[in-house]
This record gives structure tokens, sequence and C-alpha cells, in this order.
């Protein structure tokens, strides 16, 4: 089967140029001006838009059990949502309960994957430690192509990794060329401050950002980038929502440190005042860790993004209906935590970010698709419309308007954080292994044709760079050290 996007515009991370795509067998295998169409079995004509590598989430979290319940998406709707909204993969979590082995969760989760209708991967979390998640984890990265290791350091009394696990882990990461990514919030203050917070009575959903201030993320993100900084480890922080963690990220990129952060489109544009609302309903369902924050915390994310600091944009997209928020309607802390987003994460970023001259075509590429892809080291197979990468594209339309509602929306989930948001710019189509699994409007995706993506390890050499650097800082940190008779 093959495929032809004629007249449009490549935009990759690194230039954009006008071009026709051909894609035969799952993967682009032309990419020059004026190819003929009459042997193409599907033609798509993306005159007037950009054709993009498709986008890759690093960060969602389909029918995940949580809280006593379980994630409304599952791996096909959730999937389904993704290629409405132009994401052609997805990096989804295995999290393991406490003593539950590594690998038995692993081939769960895959069970549950096998009705995806683009392409997955995973994320295993190190919940607890003993030697059987040593060794498990050895396996997940040798046989079943896991390169990263998630660390919830918030969830305490359920998935929390504490710092002794952390200690273990890390190094073990390190071996085995995986690296570490970890939710940064201190899961001890917030367990101290919901029970403060309860006690004086408060029940609602406002008691939620009340118990997990900024400074908690920040706490956790300064303490996780010493710990990695010591051990010689490269870190990826998830879902920064806080000038506190921002500029922890910051700081240690300045020293050389290898840390790379992502950033949650729902962060960008949402602030606390939703937890607030009168309508309790309205108020649980932004329910989410960590909460979203005062305003003046968004400019900083933004920043953050057009300048570097953080490298990826996500949805951690856990979405639960309103019977399950009710799970928690007098008590907060029982509120499933989760909000939605795998299908509005592109046009959201696009309105806000490139229509505002926050950032380039170029840039969104970046931050929705590339850096992912080398980050977890899956690039150019994905996040590149390069000959001999995969076929997964988005023909991306600037003038397409819509406007976002739980209404009309694919993820299944009777709410949406951006309800009523007007954004002009959205998928045209989506190409996924080379098929036409979205045109204009219409979900064509069949469960079960997205594949398993099997990451490699990081080359020693990647992740030495880093031992070293913290084995023997740079010349001038030397010579300054010498000078106050510091060893190092
Ligand atoms: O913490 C996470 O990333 C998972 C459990 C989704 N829930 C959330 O509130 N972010
Ligand atoms: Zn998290
Ligand atoms: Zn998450």
């Amino acid at each position: 089967m093959s495929l032809l996007i004629k007249n449009g515009t490549v935009v990759n991370a690194e230039r954009s140029w006008t071009a026709d795509v051909l894609c035969e067998g799952g993967k682009i295998i032309a990419i020059e001006n004026r190819l003929s169409s009459s042997d193409a079995d599907t033609v798509l004509d993306a005159r007037h838009c950009f054709v993009m590598p498709g986008g890759i989430d690093p960060h969602t979290h389909m029918q995940l059990p949580f809280m006593g319940t379980v994630a409304s998406d599952d791996f096909f709707t959730g999937t389904a949502a993704a290629i409405a909204g132009g994401t052609t993969m997805i990096i989804d979590f295995v999290i393991p309960s406490p003593g539950e082995r590594l690998l038995d969760a692993y081939h769960k989760w895959r069970a549950w994957a096998e009705k995806s209708c683009c392409d997955y991967s995973f994320h295993v979390a190190v919940t607890w430690w003993d030697e059987s998640v040593y060794a498990d984890m050895g396996t997940l990265v040798q046989d079943w192509g896991v390169n990263s290791f998630k660390h919830f350091m918030a969830y305490k009394g359920a998935i929390m990794a504490d710092d002794g696990v952390l200690v273990q882990s890390f190094p073990r990461s390190l071996e085995l060329g995986a690296l570490p990514t970890v939710h940064a919030e201190n899961g001890e203050l917030v367990d101290y401050l919901q029970k403060l917070l309860r006690k004086k009575g408060i029940t609602g959903p406002e008691g939620h950002p009340q118990s997990r201030p900024p400074k908690v993320e920040g706490e956790a993100a300064q303490r996780v980038i010493q710990i990695a900084g010591i051990l010689g480890v490269p870190l990826y922080l998830v879902h920064n929502s806080a000038i506190d963690s921002v500029s922890a990220i910051a700081q240690a990129r300045q020293r050389g440190q290898r840390v790379f952060g992502e950033c949650l489109t729902q962060h960008l544009l949402i602030d606390e005042s939703v937890y607030y609302d009168k309508d309790w309903r309205r108020a649980a369902a932004h329910v989410m860790s960590p909460p979203f924050r005062p305003k003046v915390h968004q400019e900083a994310l933004w920043d953050a993004l057009a300048g570097g600091v953080l490298q990826t944009t996500a949805t951690d997209h856990c979405c639960f209906c309103s019977e399950q928020k009710e799970m928690g309607h007098t008590d907060f802390t029982k509120i499933p935590n989760g909000t939605a987003g795998v299908e509005d994460r592109m046009a959201v970023l696009w309105h806000h970010g490139v229509n505002t001259g926050r950032l380039t075509a170029t840039d969104f590429v970046a931050l929705t698709s590339t850096n992912a892809a080398k980050i977890f080291n899956i690039y150019p197979r994905k996040g590149a419309v390069q000959i001999g990468a995969d076929a997964d594209l988005v023909v991306w339309d600037p003038k397409r308007k819509k406007v976002i509602s739980a209404e009309t929306q694919h993820q299944q989930v009777d709410f949406n954080v951006f309800e009523g948001m007007e954004v002009e710019g959205s998928p045209l189509y989506t190409v996924s292994n080379g098929r036409l699994v979205y045109d204009d409007g219409k979900v064509l995706a069949q469960a079960g044709t997205g594949r398993y993506v099997s990451r490699p390890p990081f080359p020693p050499y990647l992740v030495a760079q880093q031992r070293y650097n913290d084995r023997h800082p740079p010349q001038k940190v030397q010579r300054a050290a010498a000078t106050i008779g510091w060893e190092g």
C-alpha cells in the first residue's frame, strides 16, 4: 500500500521546505517535489498545510487502575483520540503494585495495549525494591525494549518510591543504559498537609492544591536532581508545573548536568482558580497532580519551552468520569487524580504557542515529537519526516478551526479541561504506519493496528559523559576549586 502526500510544506525540528512525501510498507521512501500521483494507492492533498512528524505523547495512562478505580480511556479509545489530535505514538506506564514483579506487570500491560490503534511503548515504574526488581530491570532492558524507569516521589502508602529506592534504582538504570524518570512531589509533605487540611475540616477540591503547593514540587525536584548528580545519572522530570521545578532544572542544565524536563499542555493554560468553582463536579474534574497553579507559573513554563529548559510536551492523559471523581465527594484526597488531554495537546500548543509567536513551527515539531524521540532513543525512526523513518505523519491545516468540547471529543470521558476553547490549527489527516487513520474529522483506525515500539538502551558513551561531569568538573571549576584548596 502506497500513500502520497502532495503539495505540502514539510516541517521538521530543524527546517521546513516544500516537498511531496511518498510512503510505502509503513516507511517514508521519498521526499521530493513533483512526485507522480499515478501509481499511489492513496493521494492526500496537503496544499496550504504542513506535513509534520506524528506527535509523540511521552506520558499517558490508558485504563490505569488507580485510587480504587480504572481510568476511563482504554488503549483503543485513548489511541483513537490520540490520532484524532495528530499524535501517532504514546509512551504509557507499567505501574507495578509494591511487591508485584515488574515483569508480571509489564506483560499485563502489554496484553491491555494489544488493542491500540497507534504505536505505543512503556516506561516501567519502580515502586518498590528487592533483588527481583534489580533482576527484572535487566530483563526488561535486554529482552523487552524498555529504556526508561519511572519513580513516583508522591503517593505515599501507594506507589511512592522513597530515596532508598531511588539510590538503588538510579545506578541500576545507569548500568543498563536506561533513563530514570520521576514524578517530583514530596510525598511525605503531601501526606502531612492532606491530614492537616482534613483536620481543619477542608474536604472540597480546594484542598488538593493546598496540600501540594509549588514548593512541594520544587523540593522534590531539587532533591532528585542532586541525587542524580551525585550518582552521575541522567534524569527526566515529568509534568513540571511550577517555577520551583523549572528553575531547578535550569540551574542543573546550566552546570552541565544532563537533566530533561516535560510540561503538560494543561499546566500551560489552566490555573488553580478551577478548584474554587462553586460546581463541585467541575472543580473535582480538574484534580490531578501536580495541581494547576497560580497564573504566574504559566509564563515561566512557556519561557522554559521556548528557551530549551523543558524539552517535551505531554498530557499525562489519565481520565476519570464524573461518577468516578464522586468517590472523593466528602474527602478531596479520595478524588481519583487525573485529567484528559491526548486529543487536544497539539492543537492547544499550536494555537497558544505558534499563533501567538511564542513558538515557531519547527519548535512545535521539536516539542511535540522530535525531542521525545531523541530522549527516549527512537530517533530518527520516530520524530522526523525523513527517508527510512516510520510513516507516522500529520497533515496540519493551520487555518482549520475547532471548538474543543466534551460533546464532540473522541476521549471517553464526560469532561474536557479545555471546554469551549476555540483553536485555529489542527490535523486534516493523520497517517500511522503509512495508513490514513484520521481523515478530516473521521477516525478510520482499527483496534489492534498499533505496534509495540521497542526502545534500545542508551550507548555507554551517552551516559558516561554525565558520570564524567560529576567526577571531573570542567577545568575552570577545578582551577577555581584549587584556589580554595578544594580537592574535588
Ligand atoms: O501522577 C500521575 O502521573 C498519574 C497517577 C496520573 N494522575 C495525575 O494526577 N497526574
Ligand atoms: Zn505523575
Ligand atoms: Zn502520569
